[in-house]
């Protein structure tokens, strides 16, 4: 199974991770914002990543591509079967792919992909809007949803906690430390699920390859 897309990317990172917790076997293959790659292209027509291609079949979308993996393989479960956990799990990785990183896509996009991607200087007021007024409501929205077990649904991990967590690493990247005074339990758990080794090795390469690129 080829993954198309670069970790970079929380969507990228958040099937990467999914995949290895479940043991799921894939080859990640890069491609750059707009690639165009013929077999990257017809699996995503719009050209965004991911894109996974499992033989002849091909399909985009981080939550996509997951559901059909979970589909593929169901055991260990990370979408749970209970309605009210599923409801909730879809919740979180929902809110995280549009809520959340509508937001750190806007420090991420201006601080590293426009500079060192895109060879053009990124918008900082856009940024640091962002940073100061949009971020902390979603960040006290999560304090008080994460649980003290520390996993957002069901006391055990799940795609909610993996679809969270991903984006902190971008706004690691992108400068954005989470105050631990005000929001102890998201910097705990950020910290905890980025620690897994389904996610430690993504985040530790692509932090040295920026540093190399600095
Ligand atoms: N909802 C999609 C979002 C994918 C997405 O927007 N990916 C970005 C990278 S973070 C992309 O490929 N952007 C390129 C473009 O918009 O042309 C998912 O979950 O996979």
């Amino acid at each position: 199974m080829i993954l198309y897309g670069s970790t970079l990317s929380p969507y990228v990172r958040k099937v990467a991770a999914y995949a290895a917790e479940k043991g799921i076997e894939i080859e990640l293959t890069p491609v750059g914002l707009g690639d165009p790659n013929p077999d990257f292209r017809a699996a995503s027509p719009f050209r965004k990543m991911p894109a996974l291609r499992d033989g002849d079949y091909g399909i985009a979308d981080s939550s996509a591509i997951i559901h059909y993996l979970e589909a593929k393989h169901p055991e260990p479960p990370l979408i749970p079967a209970d309605p009210k956990e599923r409801g909730r799990v879809v919740w979180f990785d929902e809110w995280a792919d549009t809520m959340l990183f509508a937001c750190g896509g806007k420090m991420f996009f201006n601080r590293i992909v426009a500079p060192r991607f895109l060879g053009r200087e990124g918008d900082e007021a856009i940024a640091s809007a962002a940073e100061r007024d949009e971020l902390p409501p979603l960040l006290d929205y999560l304090e008080g949803v994460i649980p003290d077990s520390g996993y957002l649904v069901g006391d055990r991990l799940t795609l909610a906690d993996i679809a969270v967590a991903s984006p902190f690493a971008n706004f690691t990247h992108a400068g954005v430390a989470v105050d631990e005074a005000r929001h102890p339990r998201v910097a705990s758990f950020a910290k905890a699920i980025l620690a897994r080794p389904s996610f430690a090795p993504h985040v530790e390469r692509e932090t040295a390859f920026l540093a190399k690129q600095a």
